[in-house]
């Protein structure tokens, strides 16, 4: 069989990845045919729980498991890895200000975007699903100068999939039957998910619809608000479907969209849309043997301009902020 790839995982004795672990050890990432190392990076005090996880790795004996490293510090646990899904980061404690929250998240991603910069293999892609995750990525990248910018990306893929899903039980069809949605922007709740791209079995999904005012008040801020929906109803925030969107987005990164299809990925800006660089927005792309592109020359009217741009705008601001503390 071929030699393993490597996936690095932070996080890894976290909520998120007590799903992830198990479907990229179980083959879901790369296919039944590749084997898989797993570099499992936690903080110290969280090792003796990441040890209890990986005792649950070998008790599921998968074929495709070919090995499983853990550690605190980033540059073992990042020595020659071809992938990098970036999943644990400081959460937002009670009285923390927000800048203390950029801060604390500074700190761990640009250690870890020098790690991977001076012992990742030199095919490596990261992907951030921590929180903030485009501002993380942004600080991540940055401490890297060796690695492609077109290397660092931020996960979008859950808003996109929840937007696929309430696009999908509006209209009475399956999931499969809507195509080209979009997130713009950032992965908070100034993020726009856009429906006048989308299509429900190839027609416009906004005609299909065919409601605007549900389209403005109930599926945007359905969207918006989702993650803040999920902990109030269940008391912590989204693991598994976060698992999901980060295996689903980081296997299309390695692979190819669907033909005429394309997913929401967090990218650096390079002018698209009159977007200029110096941020990592979320846009449609197309992957096409590993390699993304936006999705260029699609009209955008007044009502998404105004939504795109008030979530880039927020996007600046975050990098400004870190730029203050020194972190970029
Ligand atoms: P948990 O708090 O359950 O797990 C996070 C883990 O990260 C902890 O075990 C912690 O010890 C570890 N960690 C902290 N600092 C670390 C460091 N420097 N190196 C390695 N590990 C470190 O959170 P979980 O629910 O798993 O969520 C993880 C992150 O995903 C959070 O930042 C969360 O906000 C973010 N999310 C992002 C989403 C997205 O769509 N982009 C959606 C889901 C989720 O909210």
């Amino acid at each position: 069989s071929p030699a393993p790839v490597k996936v690095a995982v932070t996080g890894a004795a976290g909520q998120i990845c007590y799903s992830l672990l198990f479907r990229i050890a179980s083959g879901e990432l790369l296919g039944p045919d590749q084997p898989v190392e797993l570099r499992l990076l936690e903080i110290t005090p969280a090792l003796k729980a990441l040890e209890g996880v990986v005792m649950e790795l070998d008790d599921c004996a998968y074929s495709t498991l070919a090995g499983v490293e853990i550690g605190d510090d980033p540059n073992k646990v990042f020595e020659g890895i071809n992938l990098a899904l970036l999943v644990g980061a400081r959460p937002r404690s009670k009285g923390m200000e927000r800048s203390d929250l950029l801060q604390a998240n500074g700190a761990i991603f640009s250690a870890q975007g020098k790690a991977l910069n001076d012992h990742a293999a030199d095919d490596v892609k990261v992907l951030i699903t921590g929180n903030p995750a485009n501002t993380n990525a942004l600080i991540a990248s940055s401490n890297a100068p060796d690695i492609p910018g077109n290397r660092f990306n931020a996960l979008t893929r859950l808003d996109h999939n929840r937007a696929k899903a309430q696009l999908a039980a509006k209209a009475g069809v399956t999931v499969d039957d809507v195509t080209n949605v979009t997130i713009w922007g950032n992965h908070s709740a100034t993020q726009y998910p856009d429906v006048f791209h989308a299509k429900i079995n190839g027609a416009p999904a906004a005609e299909v619809i065919n409601d605007q005012k549900w389209i403005e008040s109930e599926f945007l801020p359905t969207v918006q608000q989702r993650g803040a929906a999920i902990i109030e109803a269940r008391g912590a925030s989204s693991a598994a479907s976060a698992a999901n969107a980060t295996l689903e987005a980081a296997r299309t990164w390695l692979t190819d969209t669907p033909e005429g299809d394309w997913v929401s990925m967090a990218v650096p800006t390079d002018g698209s849309y009159g977007i200029a660089e110096g941020v990592i927005s979320s846009f449609p792309v197309t992957v096409s043997g590993g390699e993304y592109a936006i999705v260029e020359g699609l009209e955008i009217d007044d009502f998404s301009q105004a939504k795109i741009d008030a979530s880039v705008a927020e996007l600046r601001d975050e990098a400004e902020a870190v730029k203050s503390l020194g972190l970029i």
